[in-house]
């Protein structure tokens, strides 16, 4: 799974808006995909993906994008340009 935002922090209390790509690189298909970041506001919902066949199960080779709101960012955040954060999907 791979995350990225657009934005930079500038100020502390900004928000900024996560998106994650999650690709099924197996030979199984995965029912019940989860996002789990506590960075994001609410769990990360899904927005568009190549999810044609079989919908709702993420089969070999699909690559599906989900998208949250983050959570305000800290003043050290903002400081060092950058924030640190591990999502794990399930
Ligand atoms: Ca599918």
């Amino acid at each position: 799974m791979s995350k990225s935002t657009a934005s930079t922090p500038e100020y502390a209390g900004d928000t900024l808006a996560y998106t994650f790509q999650v690709e099924n690189t197996g030979n199984i298909s995965i029912a019940n995909v989860s996002i789990q970041d506590i960075k994001c506001q609410n769990t990360p919902s899904y927005l568009t993906g190549s999810d044609t066949a079989n919908v709702g199960v993420l089969d070999p080779g699909e690559i599906w994008t989900y998208g949250c709101q983050s959570i305000a960012v800290l003043q050290s955040e903002v400081d060092a340009e950058q924030v640190n954060n591990t999502a794990t999907v399930s």
